[in-house]
């Protein structure tokens, strides 16, 4: 009888674990921020100068920053918005590979990929003002007004002190729950940091919080326009005080001001209520190669959990009718020994006390 209870305990423990473990596993999927997909429309468009190998960008009072990369290539710009003229420019050391930009204050401070080194330039006349060290490449670098916040080609953005460079936290970036690496040129945004994947038509909005990816945005139709395909990537985010986005990439012919709107639903016709997600799901496989095999556990992961659901729920009326007769024939089986044993056999009963 004993025996029969508790096997009865067990097998009913394991399913209601099991199917607990599979409800919490579905939660924690659909828990995980799943990217809004996003795209971009183009509301202006200015030029750039093609010898520009893109890997900083900011815009300040009316002029953008422009650190370019390249060995004996690089430099630090400025330039005009409105014309694409560049009115200011130094060059880096040969040795010394350009990349992300911030400015702290009234210094401009650069990024080299492996020199270890970040330059400090004095915003209005471009003097040199020092530098600082870190360890690690250097890849991206915005300033959210009050820490800088610096990525390095990893999936780990680093926040650091704008006075002395060092580093008060980290930032993982995940999207859709796994991480995101190959964040490349930056540009801080209040409570976000917009961030170029490298190598990747789209951009991204990361919540610097939590280092969750919120927006997957979809800048490939700049790409389509015919004066700027065959150049380089897309690597140049900067804002403009009223809130605009301007966009350009490597040695691009263009950079552009665009509006950042939602990327229609497709018009699948029998997509249901999963539209949303496999509107995303679309977006976020293009962005890289990872997120597309996290899109597609994401599609089938909307209809086998209603199929489990439909299984545990009859194993477990199976089960539990089982137990149940089970249960009745052990009673009746039992009352039987009881007699027999008072009866004959009373030091049976004492040694399964015993056990
Ligand atoms: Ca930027």
């Amino acid at each position: 009888m004993r025996r029969a209870l508790f096997a009865a305990i067990i097998v009913l423990s394991s399913i209601f674990s099991g199917s607990l473990g599979a409800r919490e596993g579905e939660n924690s999927s659909p828990s995980d921020p799943h990217p809004v997909a996003m795209q971009v429309e183009i509301i202006a468009n200015y030029s750039h100068d093609t010898g520009a190998f893109t890997q900083g960008l900011l815009y300040h009072q009316g002029y953008l920053y422009e650190s370019t990369g390249g060995y004996g290539n690089s430099s630090l710009r400025e330039v005009n918005l409105s014309t694409g003229v560049i009115t200011r420019s130094v060059a880096l050391n040969d040795a010394q590979f350009g990349e992300g930009l911030a400015l702290s204050g009234s210094t401009l401070i650069q990024l080299t990929w492996k020199n270890n080194t970040a330059l400090l330039w004095n915003l209005s006349d471009f003097a040199p003002l020092g530098n600082y060290s870190y360890d690690g490449e250097g890849w991206g670098l915005c300033n959210d007004g009050q820490h800088l916040i610096m990525s390095n080609g990893t999936d780990v953005l680093t926040v650091r002190d704008p006075d002395n460079f060092s580093i008060i936290r980290e930032i993982q970036v995940t999207k859709g729950g796994l991480p995101l690496s190959s964040l490349n040129e930056l540009e801080c945004d209040e409570e976000y940091v917009w961030a170029n994947i490298w190598g990747s038509e789209s951009f991204i909005r990361i919540n610097s919080t939590t280092g969750d990816v919120d927006q997957v945005i979809d800048a490939g139709s700049l790409l389509e326009d015919e004066s700027v395909s065959g150049t380089g990537v897309l690597n140049g985010i900067a804002i403009t005080d009223s809130g605009e986005f301007l966009l350009t990439g490597k040695n691009w012919p263009k950079l552009f001001k665009v509006d950042l709107v939602p990327t229609p639903e497709p018009e699948t016709g029998d997509g249901g209520g999963g539209g949303n997600t496999t509107g995303n799901d679309n977006t976020s496989a293009d962005s890289n190669n990872s997120s597309g095999a996290n899109g597609q556990s994401n599609i089938t992961g909307g209809e086998t959990p209603i199929i489990n659901k439909i299984i545990s729920l009859i194993l477990m009326l199976l089960v539990g009718t089982m137990i149940i007769t089970a249960t009745v024939l052990m009673i009746r089986i039992n009352r039987g020994g009881q007699t027999h044993k008072v009866t004959h056999s009373p030091m049976r009963g004492g040694k399964e006390n015993e056990r």
